[in-house]
Parts: C-alpha cells; sequence; structure tokens
C-alpha cells in the first residue's frame, strides 16, 4: 500500500521536474505539494472555458491537452498549443485577476492535473518572473 507520504514524495519530485519550478527551494516545494489537489479529466473535458471566472492553476501530471481560443470576430476557435506533463496553464486570470483568456480541453481518458488554489499560487510561485515574462 502506497502511503500519504510516498504519494507527497512522489509529487515533490514530480515538481522537482517541472521547468517553471526548477529554482524553487526544497521547503517551497514541500508547501506547493502540500497545498496541492490531484484532479483527473476525461478525453474531451474543459479543464478552463474562455470567458469564465477562474481560481486555480494547473500543472499536468499526466496526458496532454489542447489550448484554444475565440478570436473577437470569429465564430470558431482556433487550436493554439498542445501541452504535456510538466507543463503548466491558468495563470493568466490569476495574476490579472481577469477572466480565462482561452480554453483548455483534455486530449485523453486520465488527463491528470495537480492544481493550487489563487491564495496557494500567489504566495507560493505568483512571483516566479517567468509568469510575469510571457507575452500572451
Ligand atoms: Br498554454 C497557453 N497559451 C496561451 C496563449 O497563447 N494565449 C492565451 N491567452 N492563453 C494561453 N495559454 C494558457 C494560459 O495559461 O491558457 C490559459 C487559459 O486560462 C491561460 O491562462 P488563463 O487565461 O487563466
Ligand atoms: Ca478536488
Amino acid at each position: 500500500m502506497r502511503t500519504g507520504l510516498q504519494r507527497l514524495e512522489d509529487n515533490i519530485n514530480f515538481l522537482r521536474s517541472v521547468p517553471l519550478l526548477k529554482d524553487l527551494s526544497s521547503d517551497v516545494l514541500a508547501k506547493i505539494a502540500d497545498a496541492l489537489e490531484v484532479e483527473f479529466y476525461p478525453a474531451g473535458a474543459h479543464i478552463i472555458r474562455q470567458g469564465a471566472s477562474g481560481d486555480t492553476f494547473f500543472i499536468i501530471s499526466a496526458g496532454s491537452v489542447k489550448v484554444t481560443q475565440r478570436l473577437a470576430g470569429r465564430r470558431e476557435d482556433e487550436d493554439i498549443r498542445t501541452l504535456q506533463r510538466g507543463d503548466y496553464f491558468g495563470e493568466q486570470a490569476l495574476l490579472k485577476e481577469d477572466c480565462r483568456t482561452a480554453s483548455v480541453i483534455a486530449l485523453q481518458p486520465g488527463v491528470e492535473c495537480l492544481t493550487l488554489d489563487r491564495e496557494s499560487f500567489i504566495q507560493l510561485i505568483g512571483d516566479l518572473s517567468e509568469l510575469h515574462e510571457k507575452d500572451y
């Protein structure tokens, strides 16, 4: 049987491998591991809907997702990019206190994300310069 402590260790080891988090101390990584929730999504699920309000930041721990966006005046969503294990999304609505700027959809069954609520995100990783240097 895997214990809660082993799962916590697994999560810390995974977080260490996420490029965004590479400069964080073990202390902060442990706090992130303590604060995060694990969420699963079926194929085709809208993890994020453009225009909705949002309070959650996501790191993909298994599977892949596509990011789509409806540009002003267009009638259809456009595919922007796909993301996979180790990638993250959902920071824009948290940093800018605004609505979701794109949609994010699970591409296969069993997409797994580690999520942080707004408060933990702001407190633990909201200052990372990579997030503030994004130009979208
Ligand atoms: Br990943 C990603 N790429 C883009 C992009 O090119 N434009 C926009 N607007 N968003 C992108 N995203 C992510 C980003 O993390 O999609 C998320 C949708 O919710 C966005 O954060 P959000 O606006 O909270
Ligand atoms: Ca939950």
